[in-house]
C-alpha cells in the first residue's frame, strides 16, 4: 500500500512543484520571502579611526575587544605610501610585513553575532567577507588571503565546525587594489566570528609590504524555516484538494 501511496504523490509532483512556485512568487511579492542584508559588521573596516590592537590581545578578549583590529606586525600608514600605494578609502590603510617569522602575517576583528542567532540556528544565515589588497611598485605574487572564523561561544577556544572558510589571491605588480572575497553558510551554532586578512610570509620581501583596506562583512538571512514549513502545508493541502 505504502508504494502504492508513493507513486500517486510522484504523479502529482509537478503540479505540486508548480503550485509551491506559485505560493513562493506570492511571498515573494508580499516581501516575507525576499533575504535581508546586514550593514557592514566590521569596526572602521577601513583601518581609518583606531589605533591597531596586539594580535592576541584581541583573539583572547572577544567581548572587551570587539570591533578593534589586531596585528601581528601591522601599522597604519596615512596617505599615499613610501613604494606608491594610496588608500583604497582614506585617510588610511594597514600595512603588514613578514616580520614575524611565521607562516603568515595576520591582523584580525571578532564579531558577536548572537543577533542573528534564530537564522544561524535555523542554517538560514550566509556571510559575505571581502577586503581590497595590493603591493607596492612592480612587486608581484604576493599571497594576500581573507579567513573566516566560527565559535560557539566568545572565546577562541570555541570553534564551531567547521572552524574556518578561507580565500586567497596572488596578486600582480601594479599598485592598483584587488579585491578577495569569500562567501558561505554560517555554521549552525555560532555566535561569534573572526576576520583576518593576511599574507604569506614566504611570498612577500623582506622590505615588502603588503596592504589591506576596505574590508566588509555582511550576514544574509532568508525567512525563518517556519515560512517554508508553511509553504509546505500549503502545497500540501492543495495536492490532497487536486486529487480528490
Ligand atoms: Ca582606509
Ligand atoms: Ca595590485
Amino acid at each position: 500500500m505504502k508504494a502504492h501511496t508513493a507513486k500517486k504523490f510522484r504523479v502529482q509532483l509537478g503540479s505540486g512543484s508548480k503550485i509551491t512556485a506559485f505560493l513562493l512568487a506570492l511571498l515573494g511579492a508580499s516581501g516575507s520571502v525576499q533575504a535581508a542584508t546586514s550593514v557592514n559588521l566590521l569596526g572602521d573596516p577601513g583601518f581609518d579611526v583606531n589605533p591597531l590592537q596586539d594580535f592576541t590581545t584581541v583573539l583572547n578578549n572577544f567581548a572587551a575587544q570587539q570591533g578593534k583590529w589586531g596585528s601581528e606586525v601591522g601599522t597604519i600608514v596615512t596617505g599615499t605610501s613610501s613604494d606608491g600605494v594610496v588608500p583604497n578609502s582614506a585617510p588610511s590603510m594597514l600595512s603588514m610585513t613578514n616580520a614575524d617569522g611565521g607562516v603568515t602575517t595576520q591582523t584580525a576583528q571578532v564579531i558577536d553575532v548572537t543577533a542573528f542567532a534564530a537564522a544561524i540556528n535555523a542554517g538560514d544565515a550566509t556571510f559575505d567577507l571581502e577586503a581590497m589588497f595590493t603591493t607596492g611598485k612592480g612587486y608581484s605574487g604576493a599571497d594576500a588571503g581573507i579567513v573566516a572564523m566560527f565559535f560557539t561561544n566568545s572565546s577562541y577556544y570555541s570553534p564551531n565546525t567547521p572552524a574556518q572558510m578561507s580565500a586567497g589571491k596572488a596578486l600582480d605588480a601594479d599598485v592598483g587594489w584587488e579585491t578577495v572575497s569569500l562567501h558561505g553558510a554560517i555554521p549552525v551554532g555560532t555566535q561569534w566570528m573572526a576576520v583576518q586578512v593576511l599574507y604569506s610570509d614566504a611570498s612577500l620581501a623582506s622590505d615588502q609590504s603588503g596592504y589591506v583596506d576596505s574590508a566588509s562583512l555582511t550576514i544574509t538571512t532568508i525567512p525563518e524555516s517556519s515560512s517554508y514549513a508553511l509553504l509546505g502545508l500549503g502545497a500540501g493541502a492543495l495536492l490532497v484538494r487536486r486529487r480528490r
